[in-house]
């Protein structure tokens, strides 16, 4: 049985996109949403998140008439939950919204349904969240209890696609399927094939949802391998970008590239559900998790001794130093500023130092809040440079790449990205 209308839970950096690229195959997508502006916009064929090429595919889906969206959830033959999976102030994953999203759509369930938990989340989840949609709906069978014969089936099938390439990735990547059983998967395979050009791999539930974590977690511990370097070069004076490049060097060797930390809502918080679940045997990745998390502290000490280092050897005072931030975004070339370490270390030097902060920013017109209260002002490159004493390399965006220039005399360079 084909499928005639798909419901994609949750209309934010995931699932909007997911939403409309089935519905630019010409299938009835309803995306719902708990936010009204999200829906309202979304319906108008605009969007609420930036991200490239979206606006085109959602106004184009949005103006045919295959994507909706809604804040009450409606029937549909399959639905893809992909809501937030944050942790909880102890590092524990917080299942609220997934829960919720769940609660909402058990009254709209009917037999022959699929139900796809799309978002990152701890090994158990999808079991979980089976449970859930049973305890509302005595009425059907789900596979945890009926096996192959349930009315309902469910399984994992988590999102991979990088943000800044999600239009592409979510056609061309593999995608992994656990169902709760192999009819589950085939089922969901069926689904995914509408649209993904990639391989879809069948594995069970509770592999899925550990795949996910460990390709996240593989990222941050090789990012943490290369923050400690950066850290050890720093103490042993060694350029450690040139290290870097010579080990890169050999055939069975690929270190990545330190930086000001790892930011970011997967890779800083995907390694904590398996760290929560398993605390004893997940010990590098708990200390990858501790190595990245402190590289920020880590880079304001340094920006510290080159302040008093200037005060020391000029006559400038403390109050006449002048701090230029590089690049605030999470990554470079973006405009998304969450979990920020760059935004991270920003904002604790304008609170140390009020008043003496400029960033550089190319992607955004504006600085949130939280800098502007401590008054950072927002500049342009070459100004700041030439009118500050420490400047602070956070995010190597490509116009950063591209300017070449030696800092003078009196300034100081801190440079975490290498580029300068
Ligand atoms: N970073 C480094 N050094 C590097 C590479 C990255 O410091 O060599 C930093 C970045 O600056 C950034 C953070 O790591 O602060 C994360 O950036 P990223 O580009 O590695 O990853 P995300 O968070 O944009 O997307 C990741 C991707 N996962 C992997 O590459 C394994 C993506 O495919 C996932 O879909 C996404 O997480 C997700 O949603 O889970």
């Amino acid at each position: 049985m084909s499928f005639k209308t798909i419901s994609v839970v949750g209309l934010g950096y995931i699932g909007l996109p997911t939403a409309a690229v089935f519905a630019s195959r010409r299938i009835n997508v309803i995306g719902v949403d708990v936010n009204q502006h999200a829906v309202d916009t979304i319906n108008k064929g605009e969007i609420h998140i930036v991200e490239p090429e979206l606006d085109i595919v959602v106004r184009a889906a949005v103006s045919e008439g295959y994507l909706k969206a809604t804040t009450k959830p409606e029937p549909a033959d399959a639905f893809l939950i992909a809501v937030p999976t944050p942790f909880k102030g102890n590092y524990e994953p917080d299942l609220a919204y997934i829960e919720s999203a769940t609660k909402a759509i058990a009254p709209v369930l009917k037999k022959g349904d699929l139900v796809v938990l799309e978002s990152t989340s701890p090994v158990g989840a999808t079991e979980q969240m089976s449970e859930w949609l049973a305890e509302a709906r005595p009425d059907l069978t789900f596979p945890q209890s009926h096996g192959e014969s349930s009315d309902v089936r469910v399984a994992h099938c988590p999102e991979r696609v990088l943000p800044g390439h999600v239009i592409r990735e979510l056609v061309e990547n593999d995608r992994v399927i656990g169902g709760l059983t192999p009819k589950c998967s085939e089922r969901s395979v069926e689904l995914y094939k509408i649209c993904v050009e990639g391989d879809c791999v069948i594995t069970n539930a509770r592999t899925a949802e550990m795949a996910k974590l460990t390709e996240n977690s593989s990222r941050d511990v090789s990012i943490a391998f290369a923050n400690e370097l950066s850290i050890i070069c720093d103490k042993l004076d060694i350029n450690v970008w040139e290290l870097i490049s010579l080990a890169n060097r050999h055939p069975r060797v690929d270190i990545l590239q330190p930086g000001p930390g790892v930011g970011g809502h997967c890779i800083a918080v995907d390694p904590w559900f398996i760290v929560s679940k398993t605390p004893d045997e997940a010990k590098l990745i708990h200390t990858a998790r501790l190595v990245n998390d402190s590289k920020p502290t880590w880079v304001i000490s340094k920006v510290e001794k080159a302040i008093s280092d200037i005060v020391h050897n000029s006559p400038k005072t403390l109050a006449d130093i002048k701090i230029a931030c590089f690049g605030v975004a999470f990554k470079p070339d973006i405009d998304d500023l969450r979990e920020s370490p760059a935004l991270d270390i920003t904002k604790q030097l304008s609170q140390k130092y009020p008043n003496q902060v400029t960033v550089v920013e190319p992607n955004v017109p504006d600085l949130p809040k939280a800098l502007t209260e401590s008054g950072v002002t927002l500049s342009v490159l070459e100004l700041a440079i030439e009118s500050c004493d420490v400047l602070v390399m956070l995010v190597d965006h490509k116009e950063f790449k591209q300017k070449k220039f030696t800092k003078a005399e009196h300034q100081l360079l801190v440079d975490t990205k290498g580029i300068w």
